[in-house]
């Protein structure tokens, strides 16, 4: 028996992006373990990775191509070459690029995979092909506009700042489920006497460690934000001596806007008592070193760009950017640090294509014309799952003449309306460069096992399409380890500190972040810009979400026991979450003669899913919770949670609204 630790990454939508090392014995990895190297994530996995190798060797992996041979949606398939499942691709492809134009060919990707390579690659290729665009915007696009509005390209703070603050706002994130290794800071400062509030639409599990939870009214936050400054302002919490220095536009925020939100009318709209709103800004304003950690739930809503603007104004108010441990985290941005573009190749797009938003897809597969959509690649993501409004997105997937390519893992909602399938290596079966959202870590990663079957990486495909279409760029020449190689060679300035040869060979390694960082603020003005100038709205506001014509606002919020859609392929893990729960309040489920564990249908204008109730006062009235993606497999009937969201966008940014949304309950009848 011949057993090797080596070194991996995990490949998930997460903040944390933990370092892994995994036991490789005769090409199977048999274990997987944190590395205790990693400076964030120092050897704690999170539950649903402790076992990657079940998914890795999981008996439902797809292992060859897969060619339809039933009618759509019905899961019916034989097994193709690649060879086959090439040629029948490019040879629909052309007739669709002579019948239609490319425009009509749309790719559909976006985080199966965070490696910089794997998750991107696909760009260059369809940039050449002339394809339409896809606008990447389901997950937090309004976020990313609140906070630069606000603070440019202002560095965010390192998570170790955490430790160091005595009021710790946990607002709108479950960070023991999305961001368990934040935990360790957050019960470092808790140690250090600090206080701990979370500020959500229901006690999510994070609640049980927290001093505090206060109860937003869905997509109402803009207004409590509003609501704290009103107060800060009014009992003189804030710094001026700061403000004067290096922020622009306070005075017309003082003036113009905050005496609209008194502790009454903010108390009206947000559904918090007015003494918990004082409590809140008498705390925040008296703390010497304040921190938010901003979730994005809040974000998804139709006034989500504005609301995390507004949020995002707070620290400036008090100077907390200015002490240790102050301040705000909303995202961490590492961008610069590869040269992503040499794997994008906007350069090989030859005219500027049309760009369709990814959470319009269902508009986009049975509306759009000029060209219609006639064949669609999806890679790395489960849109049947993932992106809102199902109903419409299952009605253009059903479409007989729209040709339909997967290249996936596993039989997912979305691969079973495929015309035909790949077989996607995991993360441990190619090679890739991973930066986070949640540290300033990054990590090559190489392959640690040989392919699972006859699975292709997201590049190699590519590669082998590029071919086929007789594209003579040496760019599809070049492999995944030579791209990575490009992205850091030469290295961006920001890698020049590094210990390169570190990073080569596998290891963990961490940006340095230059002094004064926190109040550098790279702005046009170089302040912090409550009032910008760039926006037609100079200054925050609040106006109300979208919602819809239904008594409760639905959260489908994250499990700790999945990641969006993925892991639904490990029993382990859906036994966890038990069943697809709807929570509800007692009261609310009293008054629609409901009870625990009834079989109950939620719907809305747009659609119709069955859940198990389950009652809970972590809910309170008007709301239900929903937590995990399902696959329709697991679910009581035949749609999931998706079916009831809208493909409306957010005011900024082009975000999905996919927690704006409202619904009724009644008792399923069979
Ligand atoms: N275990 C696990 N980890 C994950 C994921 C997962 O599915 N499972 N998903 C990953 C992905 S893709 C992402 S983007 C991140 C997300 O991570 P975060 O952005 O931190 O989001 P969540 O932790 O889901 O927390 C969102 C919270 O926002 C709350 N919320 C919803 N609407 C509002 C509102 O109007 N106001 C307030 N105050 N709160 C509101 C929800 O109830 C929920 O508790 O997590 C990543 N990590
Ligand atoms: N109602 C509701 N909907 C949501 C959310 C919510 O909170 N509520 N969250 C939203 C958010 S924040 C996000 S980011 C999106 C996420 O949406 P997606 O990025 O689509 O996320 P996943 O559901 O994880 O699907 C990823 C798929 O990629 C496959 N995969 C993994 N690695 C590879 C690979 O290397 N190659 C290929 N070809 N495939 C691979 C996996 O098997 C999996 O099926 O979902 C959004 N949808
Ligand atoms: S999902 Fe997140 S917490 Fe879990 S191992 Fe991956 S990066 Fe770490
Ligand atoms: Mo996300």
């Amino acid at each position: 028996m011949n057993s090797e630790i080596k070194r991996s990454v995990c490949p998930y939508d997460c903040p944390d992006a933990c370092g892994l090392l995994v036991e490789v014995v005769d090409g199977q990895a048999v274990k997987v373990m944190g590395d205790p190297e990693h400076p964030f994530t120092k050897g704690t996995l999170c539950p649903k990775m402790i076992h990657y190798e079940r998914t890795v060797h999981s008996p439902q992996r797809l292992t060859q191509p897969l060619l339809r041979i039933g009618e759509k949606g019905t899961g019916q398939f034989k097994p193709i070459s690649w060879e086959e499942a090439i040629e029948r691709i490019v040879d629909r492809w052309q007739g669709v690029i002579s019948n239609h134009g490319a425009e009509a060919i749309l790719p559909y990707s976006y985080a199966g995979t965070m490696g910089t390579v794997q998750r991107n690659c696909g760009e260059g290729f369809f940039h050449r092909l002339g394809a339409s665009r896809l606008a990447r915007t389901i997950c937090s696009s309004s976020k990313s506009y609140g906070w630069a509005s606000v603070m440019g390209e202002t560095m965010a703070p390192h998570p170790d700042e955490v430790e160091k603050s005595d009021f710790i706002l946990l607002w709108g994130t479950n960070v023991l489920a999305t961001n368990i290794h934040l935990m360790h800071h957050i019960r470092e400062a808790k140690k250090r006497g600090a206080m701990v509030w979370l500020i959500d639409t229901y006690e999510n599990p994070t609640a049980q460690i927290v001093d505090k939870v206060v109860l937003v009214r869905p997509g109402r936050d803009g207004a409590l934000a509003l609501g704290i400054m009103h107060i800060l302002v009014r009992d003189g919490w804030i710094d001026q001596e700061f403000i004067d220095k290096y922020v622009q536009g306070f005075e017309q925020l003082r003036m113009e806007v905050l005496p609209d939100y008194p502790p009454a009318k903010v108390s009206q709209i947000t559904g918090i008592e007015v003494s918990l709103i004082e409590e809140m800004a008498r705390q925040y304003g008296k703390a010497h070193a304040p921190f938010i950690v901003l979730g994005s739930g809040l974000c998804r809503y139709g006034n989500g760009a504005m609301t995390v603007r507004t949020i995002t104004c707070l620290p400036a108010l008090v100077g907390a950017w200015g002490n240790p441990g102050g301040g705000l985290l909303a995202s961490i941005s590492t961008g610069k640090v590869f040269h992503t573009q040499r794997v994008t190749r906007e350069d090989l797009l030859k005219e500027p294509t049309r760009v369709v938003n990814m959470n319009q897809l269902g508009y986009a597969l049975t509306e759009l014309s000029n060209p219609p959509i006639m064949s669609m690649y999806v890679y790395h993501s489960n849109p049947a799952v993932v992106a809102p409004d199902q109903t419409m997105i299952i009605k253009g997937l059903e479409r007989e003449d729209l040709f339909t390519v997967v290249h996936e893992r596993f039989m997912t909602d979305t691969a079973r309306y495929a015309d035909i399938i790949l077989p996607a290596t995991s993360s441990l079966e190619h090679s890739d460069i991973y930066r986070a959202y949640g540290h300033y870590g990054i990590q090559r990663a190489a392959a640690v096992i040989p392919p699972i079957g006859e699975a292709k990486s997201n590049w190699e495909v590519f590669q082998l399409l590029a071919q086929a279409m007789g594209y003579e760029e040496y760019f599809f020449k070049h492999t995944a380890d030579d791209l990575i190689n490009q992205l850091i060679d030469p290295p961006a300035s920001w890698l020049e500190s590094i210990d390169l040869a570190k990073l080569q060979a596998g290891h963990p390694v961490e940006l340095s972040l230059p002094e004064n960082y926190k109040t550098t603020f790279l702005t046009p003005s170089g302040k912090i810009e409550i009032c910008n100038p760039k926006d037609a709205e100079l200054l925050p506001h609040y106006f109300e979400p979208y919602g819809d014509d239904a008594p409760f606002y639905l959260m489908s919020t994250p499990s700790v026991y999945s990641l969006n859609s993925s892991f639904n392929e490990r029993p382990d893990l859906l036994s966890k979450k038990e069943a697809a729960y709807l929570q509800m309040n007692p009261e609310d489920a009293e008054s629609k003669n409901l009870l625990d564990g009834q079989r109950v249908i939620a719907f809305n204008e747009r659609g119709e899913v069955q859940f198990i109730l389950k009652l809970t006062t972590t809910v309170p009235q008007g709301v239900v919770v929903t937590e995990g993606l399902f696959s329709s497999v697991s679910m009581p009937g035949d749609s999931t949670v998706n079916a009831l969201t809208s493909q409306r966008l957010t005011d900024r940014a082009a975000g999905s609204t996919l927690y704006d949304v409202k619904v009724d309950v009644r008792l399923w009848e069979s």
